[in-house]
């Protein structure tokens, strides 16, 4: 392909630092002359020693995915990379990516999603890099990238026909190579190595188990249709939402009771399957559902990790569990009881990467529907139902019996995260400023008959680096173990989303049975007391409750 570089003067644009994963605005934003150019432009210019090197490209599918594909193609030609592969039609899902990048011993990988928001022409974009080890890269490679979008005065790209992503096979653009490859099959091959399809296939093949996966017409329908249908049996109707579509049928990819309304009507009918999930945008959350019972993702969490030596590619047991810092603690009962470690990280799955390289842990999770292990450096939505899958296979258990023997050996830790979307940035900020400089009168005060014992701002020194991380959330104990914690949203697109994490220990199993809001009632009305949620905002409720 004849192709001439170019060098096209820039200028800086405000507001390019990435959140919690990656660079998230509104489609609009990024279709902004030179927005998305800057940005890529700025991750390049982060790097060291790429030249002639493979880069790993592929997006969850959603608005404009196609056309910012095509862009970086032309970017990562002219800045001198050696090889992209990319997947077919410019689609990975975010597991897939990361599974990818480290087969394949790529330099790293571009990664396009804004996850669990909406998509569509009205929707978001989003975009990531993640560093050779298929992770997420590291704080401080994303605040190099956000100060070389404030000096950026220049991009380089080349002038040439678009690659045809249609169809797998090789292509260049200038010295270039590009491979467009299938999406799902390293992914589904590495899956096929850590659990025991044999058993799982003869599960969902026996007629007497039924599963429903929802795919919310993200990324994962395909993933999900090669794996459950093709590979293991099941039957076709299994799947539901399975085709991708860029709007996500107008939806809102994000597995919880709330959007993944759909699978909860199934699951909780007279006729409900055994077993039900669901997936995200871009495929690395998962959402777990039995019959007329939806498990809660911290939970999940636990389950699995007590759990793991029935499934092969854990049987010699886990080297430690990590979990974010909002995630309830019953992850941290099951490590004690194993004696292993447990690690408290900050919200987002670039913290986890250290953690699993030093082979410090081999199971993480987030309250917010991730769990994910060694086996990538991203959380993996197919992965976790595949692990709940074999545990099922095995125990030949319900769902909802496996959690409340867990309860039974653990106690169980109630927990529920509301959020308060769409909130004024300026109300949402002051408020956790004022949280904020309330910390050190907290502790000691006593309020509706409970006392604080605890208050701080989450600050996280990484064991293998040393790198600190501050400000990660408002923390406040109580004398009898409970805990409430306050931060901002570092994902959303419009004002501010406030998330309010409430948990409370109960080890009598005569009260298991209680509903989870009413369990964290006291707690919810002292949350309110702190800080003063509904005054400021005006919301009388949360807008999403998980
Ligand atoms: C949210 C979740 C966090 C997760 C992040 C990315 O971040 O709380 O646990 O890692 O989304 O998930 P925040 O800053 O909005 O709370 V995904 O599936 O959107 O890549
Ligand atoms: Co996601």
């Amino acid at each position: 392909m004849t192709t001439t570089q170019q060098t096209i003067a820039t200028q800086p644009i405000a507001g390019q630092r990435p959140g919690t994963s990656g660079l998230r605005k509104k489609v609009t934003v990024f279709q902004a002359p030179g927005y998305l150019e800057n940005f890529v432009q700025a991750i390049f210019d982060s790097l060291e020693g790429f030249q002639g090197k493979t880069l790993v490209l592929g997006g969850d599918g959603r608005y404009y995915n196609d056309v910012a594909i095509q862009t970086i193609l032309r970017m990562a030609a002219a800045n001198g990379f050696g090889r992209v592969l990319v997947g077919q039609h410019g689609i990975l899902s975010t597991p897939a990516a990361s599974c990818v990048i480290r087969k394949h011993q790529a330099y790293g990988g571009i990664i396009l999603s804004a996850s669990h928001n909406p998509g569509g022409p009205e929707g978001d974009f989003g975009i990531k890099y993640n560093i050779g080890n298929g992770g997420p890269a590291p704080e401080k490679i994303t605040e190099a990238i956000y100060a070389n979008t404030q000096k950026i005065t220049r991009y380089l790209t080349t002038v040439g026909a678009d690659v045809n992503l249609a169809v797998q096979g090789k292509s260049s653009i200038g010295e270039m190579a590009v491979e467009v490859i299938d999406p799902v099959a390293d992914h589904a091959d590495l899956l096929a190595s850590l659990f025991d399809f044999e058993r799982i296939g003869a599960l969902l093949r026996s007629g007497s188990f039924r599963i429903c996966f929802d795919a919310m017409h993200a990324v994962t329908g395909p993933y999900a249709q090669e794996i459950f249908v093709k590979r293991l049996g099941a039957p076709a109707g299994s799947v539901i939402n399975g085709v991708p579509l860029p709007d996500f049928g107008g939806g809102h990819p994000d597995p919880n009771p709330t959007y993944a309304e759909e699978l909860v009507k199934v699951m909780f009918a007279d006729t409900a399957p055994d077993f039900g999930a669901a997936s995200d945008g871009d495929g690395d959350r998962n959402m777990i559902v039995g019959r007329h019972f939806i498990v809660t993702p911290s939970d999940s969490l636990a389950v699995l990790a007590a759990n793991a030596q029935l499934v092969p590619g854990y049987a010699n047991g886990l080297k430690g569990v990590a979990r974010s810092m909002p995630t309830s603690a019953a992850a941290d009962r099951v490590a004690e009881k194993l004696g292993i470690a447990c690690y408290e990280t900050p919200t987002g799955w670039k913290f986890f990467g250290n953690l699993l390289d030093a082979g410090m842990a081999t199971l993480c999770g987030e309250e917010s529907a991730g769990t994910g292990s060694d086996h990538v450096r991203e959380k993996d939505g197919v992965w976790a139902v595949l692990f709940w899958l074999n545990i099922l296979a095995v125990r030949r258990e319900s769902v909802e019996a496996i959690l409340r023997s867990h309860w039974q050996r653990f106690g169980r830790n109630f927990y529920s995260r509301h959020d308060y979307e769409g909130v004024d940035s300026a109300v949402a900020n002051t408020l956790m400023t004022d949280l904020r400089a309330s910390l050190a009168k907290l502790p000691g005060q006593t309020i509706n008959g409970a006392t604080i014992q605890s208050a701080d701002d989450f600050a996280y020194t990484d064991p293998v680096d040393g790198s600190v991380s501050t400000a990660q959330g408002v923390r406040v104990g109580f004398a009898d173990g409970s805990r409430i914690v306050f931060r901002l949203s570092g994902t959303g697109t419009e004002g501010a989303t406030l998330r309010v994490y409430l948990e409370r220990y109960e080890p009598d199993a005569s009260k298991h049975g209680v509903e989870t809001q009413q369990a964290l009632g006291g707690l919810i009305a002292l949350a309110e007391q702190v800080a003063g949620i509904r005054a400021r905002t005006g919301r009388a409720q949360p807008t999403v409750i998980t």
